[in-house]
């Protein structure tokens, strides 16, 4: 055959796993082990000495796990992966083991609420300087930007208010400095935006979304150069957190990816639906979604990511308590926090998601009280609208009719 490079969806089913290397077995085994056995002492010696190669304990690795690491980091372009027991634990793991006190790091004015408290709250604790610049115009780096600086992290987008980071522009910033660049790539997964083939050193998910895509598991991934998964491996995940992937969860992932293209389509193509019909209605204010024209960054969105993902934040023209009325009123959509499963999600960042960050916190970084965040999921998009329609007071010239 001659050389033929395969597409995402196909490299998503078949990469890394040989069906005739395992009995013909079609699906991949579940390696239900806590423990492997040694061939002799003198081996199982080696093994922990790092001179031969195998399996010791699963906390440290497991052949399932090894699949989906394989399968990741193919995916994302990356030479090895790592595979953790949830997204904050992927994001602990690896600034655990790359920072030391006296370090800096900086990170986009907007991050998820977890991994918000964990720099400012975690890392502060431990000597670490925490510096927050608006990355949304990468020129903002270069001023803040020092020696001292180990790492530049940020999501793109961004939870829970959708902001884009250039990726390319930060990463040749950063680069020039001796920063590495950390990428959460959460909301746009490998299928919309791949970033270390845009310079990106280390990609970190929350497995838990888009890519386990059934709401069932609390996971996390890491990509990045062999030598670094390595080390992250070992020290951040093997001593320090203990934050391994349950291997039951890694054959779940595998098998969300298989359909991981199939679902991104139509996630995005629904959430273009329902983002234009939102900014049309007459009681919502602003729509945060890269996939429109009045999208302050949809160029990059353009140039960045291959469509605009299925994650919506909105205001109401009514404010916070409007977009209350308007959860309470969904019968459809789920009033729940996490996003990318195949059910429509619906939550208010300040009181949930966010409620890490103090209201002035929230009020510098950009996350009003009045937002809302919509996952849009895998059902018909005509009953999504239809949920939204019927939860929105009527527009005025109705209600006189
Ligand atoms: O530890 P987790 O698997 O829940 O992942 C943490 C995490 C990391 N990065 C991003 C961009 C995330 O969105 C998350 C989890 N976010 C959920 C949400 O925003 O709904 C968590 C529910 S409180």
């Amino acid at each position: 055959m001659t050389h033929h490079t395969q597409g995402f969806a196909t490299r998503a089913i078949h990469n890394a796993y040989d069906p005739l290397q395992n009995d013909g077995a079609l699906t991949p085994p579940l390696h239900l082990t806590s423990t492997f056995a040694f061939e002799t002492a003198e081996a199982g010696g080696e093994m922990f000495a790092g001179e031969r190669v195998g399996h010791i304990y699963s906390r440290i690795s497991n052949p399932t796990l090894d699949l989906l690491e394989r399968r990741i980091a193919d995916l994302e372009g990356a030479e090895a992966g790592l595979a953790l027991s949830s997204g904050m634990g992927a994001i602990t793991a690896t600034l655990w083991t790359l920072l030391s006190p006296g370090d800096e790091v900086i990170v986009d004015k907007t991050l998820y609420g977890c991994t918000f408290a964990f720099m400012r709250h975690g890392l502060a604790k431990w000597g670490v300087t925490i510096t927050h610049v608006d990355m949304t115009d990468a020129e903002n780096l270069r001023g803040a930007i020092s020696s001292k600086t180990r790492v530049v992290y940020f999501e793109t987008p961004a939870n829970p208010n959708m902001r884009l980071v250039d990726i390319r522009a930060v990463a040749a910033i950063a680069h020039e400095a001796g920063a590495q660049v950390l990428v959460d790539n959460t909301y746009a997964t490998p299928y919309l935006t791949r970033p270390v083939e845009l310079g990106a050193d280390i990609v970190l998910h929350s497995a838990t979304k888009y890519l386990g895509g059934h709401g069932d598991l609390v996971a996390g991934l890491v990509v990045g150069r062999q030598q670094q998964i390595d080390e992250i491996r070992m020290v951040g995940m093997k001593d320090m957190t203990g934050a391994i992937m349950a291997p039951f969860n890694a054959m779940l992932i595998l098998r969300g990816l298989k359909t991981l293209a199939l679902r991104m389509e139509r996630h995005c193509t629904s959430a273009t639906i329902v983002a234009d019909w939102l900014e049309a209605h007459p009681e919502i204010g602003t729509v945060y979604f890269p996939g429109l024209e009045s999208f302050p960054q949809h160029n990059l969105a353009l140039r960045q990511m291959t469509k605009p993902g299925a994650m919506i934040a909105f205001e109401l023209k009514g404010g916070m308590q409007a977009g209350k009325d308007m959860m309470n009123r969904l019968q459809l959509i789920g009033r729940a926090v996490s996003l990318g499963d195949a059910e429509s999600l619906i939550q208010h960042p300040a009181s949930m998601t966010h409620s890490t960050y103090t209201a002035q916190e929230r009020a510098e970084h950009g996350i009003s009280d009045g937002l809302i965040r919509l996952s849009v999921g895998l059902e018909d998009v005509s009953d999504i609208l239809a949920d939204l329609e019927q939860s929105l007071p009527h527009p005025v010239q109705h209600a006189a009719e």
